[in-house]
C-alpha cells in the first residue's frame, strides 16, 4: 500500500516512523510520503488559508495550495506506478470511522491524506477531487481536534495493521472488538499474565483450570458485562441471533431482556456494575 499525507505540519507524521507502521515501512509492506502543504504556496508568506466567505469565525484553506499539491503527489504516485488512489479527508464533519471502513481502505492500494487545519479546505477541492477519485470525508469521533492529523495517524494504524504480513500472528484481529466474527459487536474483556499473584491480587480460577469450554464462557460473559456497561448501544443493535442460550442468562442478570421484535433492551431491573 502507498500512503501520500499533504499536510503543514510534516513532523507530526513523525511517529509513522516507529512501531508496527513503521516496521511495515522497513519491510516494504506500506509506503509512507509525508509532504507539506506550503510547498506549493507561491507568496513570501506561505499562506495556506484566508477568511471565509459569508463572514464567522477561523480561517479557510485555500483551494491553490491543495489542488497544486493533490495533483502533483497524484502524478508522482502514478509515475512511480501506483494505481487506484483515494482520497481520504479527515474532517469531525465526516463520516464515522469505523472497523468496517479501515477494512474497506485496507484494500485499496493507494490513500491519499489531506488533512485540514483551520475551519476546513475550500468545499471546491473535495468537489474537484471527487469527479476523479473516491473521496471519502471521515471523522474518528464526536469530539474536536485542532485538525486532522491525528486522524491520519490513527486511520493509517487501523489500516496498516489489517494489511496482509504486517501483524505478527495471523489470527491476533479474529477476536478484536468490532472485528466480524465469533466476538462480532462485543467488547474484550480483562486479560491477564503471569504473575499468578500480584500485590495480593490473584487471577480469575477459571483461566487456570485448562477446560477450554469454560474459558470461552467465562471470556464471553466478561466481554456482554464490558459491552452492557461502556456500550449498552451495540447490544441493543445486536442480531439477537447472534446470543446463545448462555449468552441470554448472562444478559438477563446484566438487566436485558428480549422485546418483542426480538431484540434486547434494558428491564427496569439493572444491575449495580
Ligand atoms: Cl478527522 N478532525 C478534526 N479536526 N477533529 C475531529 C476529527 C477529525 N475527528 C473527530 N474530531
Amino acid at each position: 500500500m502507498r500512503i501520500d499525507v499533504v499536510t503543514i505540519f510534516p513532523e507530526y507524521l513523525n511517529p509513522l516512523d516507529v512501531s508496527l507502521v513503521g516496521k511495515a515501512r522497513a519491510r516494504g509492506q506500506l509506503g509512507v510520503h509525508v509532504h507539506d502543504l506550503r510547498n506549493w504556496t507561491h507568496d513570501r508568506h506561505h499562506t495556506v488559508d484566508d477568511t471565509p466567505y459569508g463572514g464567522g469565525p477561523g480561517m479557510v484553506m485555500k483551494t491553490e495550495p491543495w489542488g497544486e499539491a493533490l495533483d502533483e503527489v497524484v502524478a508522482d504516485g502514478f509515475e512511480s506506478g501506483a494505481h487506484g488512489p483515494v482520497l481520504v479527508v479527515p474532517t469531525p464533519s465526516g463520516r464515522p470511522f469505523t472497523q468496517e471502513l479501515a477494512v474497506e481502505l485496507s484494500a485499496r492500494p493507494w490513500l491519499i491524506f489531506a488533512p485540514a487545519r483551520y475551519e476546513g479546505i475550500d468545499r471546491r477541492v473535495t468537489d474537484e477531487y471527487a469527479t476523479r477519485t473516491p473521496v471519502y470525508e471521515v471523522s474518528i469521533g464526536d469530539y474536536v481536534l485542532a485538525g486532522g492529523e491525528a486522524a491520519v495517524l490513527v486511520i493509517t494504524e487501523a489500516v496498516a495493521r489489517l494489511l496482509p504480513g504486517v501483524l505478527g500472528n495471523a489470527e491476533s484481529h479474529r477476536d478484536d472488538s468490532f472485528a466480524p466474527g465469533a466476538m462480532a459487536d462485543l467488547l474484550e474483556g480483562p486479560v491477564y499474565t503471569k504473575p499468578p499473584e500480584w500485590r495480593g491480587r490473584g487471577i480469575p480460577e477459571v483461566l487456570l483450570s485448562g477446560h477450554h469450554g469454560k474459558i470461552a464462557r467465562w471470556r464471553r460473559d466478561e466481554a456482554l458485562h464490558r459491552t452492557s456497561l461502556h456500550r449498552p448501544d451495540l447490544i441493543e443493535r445486536a442480531d439477537p441471533a447472534a446470543f446463545d442460550k448462555k449468552d441470554r442468562e448472562t444478559l438477563s442478570i446484566l438487566g436485558w431482556a428480549p422485546g418483542a421484535d426480538g431484540r434486547f433492551g434494558r428491564t427496569a431491573y439493572t444491575v449495580e456494575q
